[in-house]
C-alpha cells in the first residue's frame, strides 16, 4: 500500500475512534468530486467570472446592479473577516487525544477525564502569540498561549494556558492596563508584535509585580524553537474535587516529550522574515510526517489545610509553585496527531472559556482567574455572537439541553412549545438533575467588602530572584542581551532609567550589566540581599528528553556539482531511520551532478530542494556536508561559506566527511574548532559541535554523525 494511502487509512480509522472527529465530519464539505457552482440558495450558476453588463457584444455598457449572482459573491467577500482576539490573535492549532496514565489524580479529582484509564478524551489546542496581529510573524519575542479543549462526555473543559507559569499582573483589573502597555502604541501604531517599546517598560517598571514574568519572557523561553518543545502551564490555581467531596488546590503542568528548546535571538530575528510561518509549517510538518507531538500532563497538589503554610500566597498568579515544594504527579498523556481540515472554521473559530470546566474541577479564589472566568465569555460574543457554542469546532460531543433560545446564527431548532422552567411537563423536558451534574464547593467565606490585595501578594522579587539564580549561565547572559535589546528600543531615556532601578532588587550583576548596556541607572550596591535560592526546573536545562533524539529534526545537506553520492545516500538513510527529514541546498534550484561513481558510467544526480538564498540555515537544526571534489567550489561560493559560519554562530550541529570537511575548515577557519579533512584518518572529531571525519566507510560514519543531538 503507498504510504498515501495508509495515512488516508489512518485519518479514517482516526476519524471513526474520535467522537470529536465524527461531530466535525458532519459539517464537512468535500468539493473535490463536486461540479456545477451554484449560489448560497442552491441555484446553479453559468458564469462567475462576469458581471452582467449591457453591451453589444463588442464593447462593455454599464455592469447592472441586477445582477444578484455578482452581489452575492461580493456581500460574500465583504464580508469575510471578524474581529481578530484582542489579544492571542495569531494561532495555530491541531487535534488529537488525551489519556490518563493512572489513577493517580483519583484521590483528588471524580473527573473521569483524568482517572479514567480506558478512556481516550478528543482535544484541540490553540498555540498562540500575544501581542502581534493576526498576520504577525512566529518567532517574536513573546509569551506563547496554550490553550486545551477537552470534549468530555461530561461537558467542555477548556483549560487556556501559556509556557510560562505565571503572569504579569495579579488582579484581572489591570488587564486591558498591561495590554494596552504591550500592544502598539495609540498614536501611531507601532511596534507589531514586539514589546520593545517605551509603553511596556515604562508601565512593567512602574509595576513591580510583573517582574517575575518579565524575566521569564526576557529568557529563552519568549523563543522557543517550537510549539512541540514547549512545556505548557494552566497558570492559575484551579481546584479538584474527589467523591468524598474533598477539595484540594492545583495547578495544571504540560511537558513536552522533546524537551524544552528556543531559537538563539539572532535566528529568531531573521526567521521572522526568512519565514513568518515557521511555527506553523513545524507542526503541521510534524504531525504530517508521522511523529505527532506528545506532551506528559502533570498536576501540583496542595491540601486545604496548607494553603497558608508558604512565604507566597498560593493563589497569586505572578508566583510558582516550586518544584522542590510541591512536585509534579504525572497523571496523564496527550499527543496532536492531526491537522485542521479548515483554518477559519476550527484554529479561527474555536473559542475557549476558563470558566468551562467539568464536574470534579473548580476554581480558586485567584483573582486573576476570577476575573478571567468573566472575560473570555464576553470576548466571544463580540467575536463570534452569542451562538458561539454551536459552532462545530466549539460544541460538546455530548448532549446540550436548556432552555436557552434564539440570538444571532441559532443553529437548533427545538421542537417542543416550552422554553422555560417549570413547566407543566416536566417529565419529559429537561430538567435540573444532581445526577452526574456540576455541584459547586461549598467552602464558608467572611470579610469585609474592600478593594485590596492579600498580604502576601505585596512581595514581588523572592521569586523573580528564585527564577535567574536557576538559569544555567547562558540562560543568563541570553536573558542579559534580551534586555539590553528590548531597552535600547526605548527612546525615552527615562524607561530604561527606571527599569534598571527596579532590577536591581532582582539581582545586582544583573542590574549592571544590563544598565551599561542600555544607558540605565548603574547600582553601586545591591537594593536588597539575594536569597541565593535556585529551583533546577526553572532552567529549560531540565527539560532535556529522556532518550536523546534527533527525530523531526530538520538538516540541510550542503552540495555542489561533483559532491560525494554515495555519501548523500547513506545520511539521508540514516537520517530518515532516525525520523529526521533532510534537505538539499544547493547552488541552484534542480538537478545537481555528482562526481563519478565508482564502476559508473553515468554521473548520478540529485535535485536540490533550494538554492543558497532561497533556504537560510536559519530554518535548519543541523548541516551535513559530504565529501567530494564539490569542496572546492563551495569554498569559492560566498554564499555556502555564510551557511556554515551563520550555523555555526547559532551553535548548530555541522557534520562533514572527508572533503566536506575541508570545507568546513575553510568557512569556519578558527584555529580552536578542531576539523579532521585528511581522508586517510578515520577517526570522528567533535570539537565546539563540528563533527567531522575523514575516511570512512559508508554507512558507519553518518550513523557516528547523526547519533549527536543538535542541542548538546
Ligand atoms: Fe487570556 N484572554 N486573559 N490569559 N488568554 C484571551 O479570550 C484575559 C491570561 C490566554 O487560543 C481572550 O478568546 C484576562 C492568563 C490564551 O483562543 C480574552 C486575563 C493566561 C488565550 C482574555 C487574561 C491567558 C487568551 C482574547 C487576566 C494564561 C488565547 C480572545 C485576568 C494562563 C485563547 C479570547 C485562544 C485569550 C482575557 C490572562 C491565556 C480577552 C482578562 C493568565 C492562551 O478574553
Amino acid at each position: 500500500m503507498s504510504s498515501a494511502a495508509q495515512t488516508a487509512m489512518d485519518n479514517v480509522s482516526r476519524i471513526s475512534d474520535n467522537p470529536k472527529l465524527r461531530d466535525l465530519k458532519n459539517a464537512t464539505i468535500d468539493l473535490t468530486n463536486e461540479s456545477g457552482l451554484t449560489t448560497d440558495h442552491g441555484v446553479k450558476i453559468p458564469d462567475t467570472d462576469n458581471w452582467l453588463k449591457v453591451s453589444d457584444g463588442q464593447h462593455n455598457g454599464p455592469s447592472l446592479l441586477e445582477d444578484q449572482i455578482a452581489r452575492e459573491k461580493i456581500h460574500r467577500f465583504d464580508h469575510e473577516r471578524i474581529p481578530e482576539r484582542v489579544v492571542h490573535a495569531r494561532g495555530f492549532g491541531a487535534h488529537g487525544h488525551f489519556r490518563a496514565l493512572n489513577d493517580g489524580a483519583s484521590k483528588y479529582t471524580f473527573a473521569p477525564v483524568l482517572t479514567d484509564t480506558s478512556r481516550e478524551t478528543p482535544i484541540f489546542i490553540r498555540f498562540s502569540t500575544v501581542a502581534g496581529s493576526r498576520g504577525s510573524a512566529d518567532t517574536v519575542r513573546d509569551v506563547r498561549g496554550f490553550a486545551m479543549k477537552f470534549y468530555t462526555p461530561e461537558g467542555n473543559w477548556d483549560l487556556v494556558g501559556n509556557d510560562i507559569p505565571v503572569f504579569f499582573i495579579q488582579d484581572a483589573i489591570k488587564f486591558p492596563d498591561i495590554i494596552h502597555a504591550v500592544k502598539p502604541e495609540p498614536h501611531n501604531e507601532i511596534p507589531q508584535a514586539q514589546s520593545a517599546h517605551n509603553n511596556f517598560w515604562d508601565f512593567t517598571g512602574l509595576q513591580p509585580e510583573s517582574a517575575h514574568m518579565v524575566c521569564w519572557v526576557m529568557s529563552d523561553r519568549g523563543i522557543p524553537r517550537s510549539y512541540r518543545m514547549m512545556q505548557g502551564f494552566g497558570v492559575n490555581t484551579y481546584t479538584l474535587i474527589n467523591k468524598n467531596g474533598e477539595r484540594h488546590f492545583v495547578k495544571f503542568h504540560m511537558t513536552p516529550e522533546l524537551g524544552v528548546h528556543s531559537l538563539v535571538w539572532d535566528e529568531a530575528l531573521k526567521i521572522c522574515g526568512e519565514d513568518p510561518d515557521f511555527h506553523r509549517k513545524d507542526l503541521n510538518e510534524a504531525i504530517e510526517n508521522g511523529c505527532p507531538p506528545k506532551w506528559t500532563f502533570g498536576i501540583q497538589v496542595i491540601e486545604e489545610k496548607d494553603e497558608h503554610n508558604f512565604d507566597f500566597d498560593i493563589l497569586d498568579a505572578t508566583k510558582l509553585w516550586p518544584e522542590e515544594l510541591v512536585p509534579v504527579q504525572p497523571i496523564g498523556e496527550f499527543v496532536l496527531d492531526r491537522t485542521v481540515d479548515e483554518f477559519f472554521p476550527e484554529t479561527e473559530q474555536v473559542a475557549f472559556c476558563t470558566s468551562h470546566v467539568v464536574p470534579g474541577i473548580g476554581f480558586s479564589d485567584d483573582p486573576l482567574l476570577q476575573g478571567r472566568n468573566f472575560s473570555y465569555f464576553d470576548t466571544q460574543i463580540s467575536r463570534l455572537g452569542i451562538n458561539w457554542e454551536q459552532l462545530p469546532i466549539n460544541r460538546p460531543t455530548c448532549p446540550v439541553l436548556n432552555h436557552h433560545r434564539d440570538g444571532k446564527m441559532n443553529h437548533h431548532i427545538n421542537t417542543n412549545n416550552l422554553n422555560y422552567y417549570p413547566n407543566r411537563k416536566d417529565v419529559c423536558h429537561p430538567v435540573p438533575t444532581s445526577e452526574g451534574s456540576y455541584m459547586e464547593f461549598k467552602n464558608k467565606t467572611e470579610g469585609m467588602k474592600q478593594r485590596v490585595r492579600g498580604a502576601k501578594f505585596q512581595e514581588h522579587f523572592n521569586q523573580a530572584q528564585l527564577f535567574y539564580n536557576s538559569l544555567a549561565p547562558h540562560e543568563k547572559a541570553h536573558l542579559i542581551d534580551a534586555m539590553s535589546f528590548e531597552l535600547s528600543h526605548c527612546d525615552d531615556l527615562d524607561v530604561p532609567r527606571t527599569y534598571t532601578k527596579l532590577l536591581n532588587n532582582i539581582d545586582f550583576d544583573l542590574a549592571k550589566a544590563v544598565a551599561t548596556n542600555v544607558n540605565g541607572i548603574i547600582p553601586e550596591k545591591p537594593a536588597r540581599p539575594n536569597h541565593g535560592k535556585k529551583s533546577a526546573a526553572l532552567s529549560q536545562d531540565h527539560f532535556l528528553p529522556k532518550t536523546p533524539t534527533i527525530a523531526t529534526r530538520r538538516i540541510a545537506i550542503l552540495i555542489a556539482d561533483d559532491f560525494n553520492y554515495t555519501d548523500v545516500q547513506a545520511i539521508r538513510a540514516s537520517l530518515a531511520s532516525a525520523k529526521a527529514t533532510t534537505w538539499i541546498i544547493g547552488p541552484r534550484r534542480g538537478d545537481i551532478v555528482a562526481e563519478s561513481q565508482l564502476g559508473g558510467t553515468v554521473n548520478p544526480t540529485i535535485t536540490a530542494d533550494h538554492h543558497f538564498e532561497g533556504q537560510r540555515s536559519t530554518l535548519f537544526d543541523a548541516i551535513f556536508v559530504p565529501g567530494g571534489a564539490h569542496a572546492k567550489s563551495l569554498s569559492k561560493n560566498g554564499r555556502a561559506i555564510h551557511w556554515v559560519r551563520e550555523a555555526f554562530g547559532h551553535c548548530k550541529a555541522i557534520g562533514a566527511i572527508g572533503d566536506g570537511a575541508a570545507f568546513l575548515k575553510h568557512a569556519i577557519n578558527l584555529p580552536e574548532v578542531e576539523i579532521v579533512s585528511d581522508v586517510s584518518k578515520p577517526e570522528v572529531v567533535v570539537s565546539y559541535g563540528v563533527v567531522t571525519i575523514g575516511k570512512y566507510s559508508a554507512g558507519s560514519a553518518a550513523k557516528d554523525v547523526i547519533r549527536l543531538d543538535p542541542n548538546s
